[in-house]
């Protein structure tokens, strides 16, 4: 039996003792202590209490409702949606740090505000989140020259994300910690400050990996922005992108406003794109693949790989087309009669509706709320787009049409019903770059886990598998 006031003792929520401090590391330094006792007291204590059953439907199903990772940064309930340390978005835009530079007030909270409340479950105060902002800016000033070179060495026309798994994958060249562990010289204890290193530097080159693949689609490789130091992370990512009215290269010839919208879309969508618990695809692999201590430039480009794959990352890119194609077949993207054949012909032909449906979620993922909400607060912008016109009566329909159909446990839309249409409204139209975007707020939430795995010495996984055999002699 559990004690519950025991097991609260075992596993509080300590505050960090130097949390006034404003340097993102100190604080961790601050926290593990505690948080390695409370996970030893765990498994000392309450090692053989049991979670939930695995069944042989979960086995063959995708490891559906098999509850089984240890993830700390976020969890998904099926009906709330997502929660950042306990957090909803809503919360979040209440409370995180914004950038002081937002004149209207109308922005969104920083994504590194978001990263320091994943590493550190507190909220940070404004300092904190603009030291960890420049830290970030100063790291990622420049690519390291290996990359930067087999960058723009790649073959044209390569997908963008094998070219981000690539750069990713290169770095590791500039490991801390696997070179650390190659010389022999760190123990278990110190695991954890190399992976942190190596976690900041990654995420504080993804704008410059970003813009340099970027450039190599539309560009042969030539520079469309610049970095600026002074500038928070999503800033330079829109920068590098050429899509800041700043910028010399100004693709889109974006006015002020547009370019300040555009921002503060980057900084919401990579704000919210950071984890969805640790099950899903990209965060999952990333964990499984640092448990056999490979450093994190390797493991976040393993995770990298499976964000590409049409059934996770990749689906905004096939709303967008889906949308435009959609936009052609229909008289108005405010037909519902038409709009409602059209998805019935697709789901005839076994197509799935992209964006629509979730392995977890049971309702509209908030997420897509909020990304519609962005639409919705800028109708001088968005009110002619026949897209996003479309994307928002779709929602309304879909629904209906998913219901009927009587398949799909979520009928509702994802978040990929909204993101890539936003980004294809202000210019990017590259479909397949719409994941690399995903990639750079990605990394935060499965980064983050792999710090907390190495501090708390968690070890390699390896779930036991079973072929027909075994699993017939279970049903006998
Ligand atoms: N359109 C049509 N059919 C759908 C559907 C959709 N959007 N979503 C699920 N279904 C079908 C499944 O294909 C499955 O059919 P079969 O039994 O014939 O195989 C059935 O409904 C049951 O599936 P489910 O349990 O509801 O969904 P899963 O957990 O297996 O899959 C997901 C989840 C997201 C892969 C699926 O809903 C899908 O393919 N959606 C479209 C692609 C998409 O939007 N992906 C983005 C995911 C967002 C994220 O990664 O966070």
């Amino acid at each position: 039996m559990i004690h519950s006031h025991a097991m609260r003792r075992a596993f509080h929520c300590t505050k960090a003792a130097g949390s006034s401090s404003v340097g993102l590391k100190q604080v961790l330094q601050d926290l593990i202590p505690q948080r390695k006792h409370d996970i030893l007291e765990l498994k000392k204590n309450y090692g053989n209490v049991k979670i939930g059953d695995i069944t042989i439907g979960s086995v063959i199903g995708g490891m559906r409702g098999n509850t089984s990772m240890f993830w700390q940064g976020t969890s998904l309930d099926a009906y709330e949606g997502i929660k950042f340390q306990g957090k909803t978005i809503g919360d979040c835009q209440r409370l995180l740090p914004k950038s002081p530079k937002d004149s209207n007030g109308k922005g969104n909270f920083l994504p590194e505000s978001m990263l320091w409340l994943l590493m550190t479950g507190e909220v940070p105060s404004i300092e904190q989140a603009l030291h960890l902002s420049a830290e970030l800016a100063a790291r990622g000033r420049q690519l390291p020259d290996y990359t930067d070179k087999l960058m723009s060495n790649l073959p044209s026309g390569m997908h963008p994300m094998t070219q981000l798994a690539i750069g990713l994958a290169s770095m590791n060249k500039g490991s801390e910690f696997a070179r650390k562990y190659e010389k022999g010289d760190i123990g278990k204890n110190e695991y954890w400050e190399y992976v942190f290193d190596d976690a900041i530097n990654l995420i504080a080159a993804l704008p410059q990996l970003t813009g340099k693949i970027y450039s190599n689609i539309v560009a042969g490789g030539k520079p469309l922005g610049q970095f600026r130091e002074d500038c928070d992370w999503s800033y330079n990512i829109c920068s590098l992108l050429g899509m800041t009215s700043e910028d010399s290269c100004n693709r889109q010839n974006l006015d002020g406003k547009q370019s300040e919208d555009f921002v503060n879309l980057m900084r919401l969508y990579t704000g919210i794109h950071v984890d969805h618990e640790g099950g899903n695809v990209s965060a999952h692999t990333t964990h499984l693949v640092g448990s056999a201590l490979s450093d994190p430039y390797l493991s976040y480009s393993s995770g990298i790989m499976g964000l590409a794959g049409p059934l996770h990352g990749l689906a905004a890119q096939e709303v967008v087309r889906f949308l435009i194609e959609m936009n052609v077949m229909i008289s108005s993207p405010q037909s519902g009669r038409e709009i409602e054949q059209y998805l019935w012909n697709l789901l005839r032909c076994k197509r799935v509706i992209p964006g629509y449906g979730h392995a977890v979620l049971r309702k509209a993922d908030p997420r897509f709320i909020a990304m519609l909400d962005f639409a919705k607060a800028r109708p001088e912008e968005f009110a002619q787009d026949k897209n996003v016109i479309l994307m928002e009566k779709l929602s309304e329909i879909a629904p209906k049409v998913l219901k009927e159909h009587g398949k799909t446990k979520n009928p509702y839309p994802n978040v990929d019903s909204a993101s890539g249409i936003l980004f294809y409204h202000y210019g990017v139209t590259e479909l397949l770059f719409f994941t690399v975007i995903f990639g750079c707020s990605r990394s935060m939430g499965p980064l983050t886990q792999l710090v907390w795995d190495r501090a708390l010495g968690l070890p390699i996984e390896r779930p036991k598998s079973l072929d027909f055999k075994s699993l017939g002699a279970l049903c006998r």
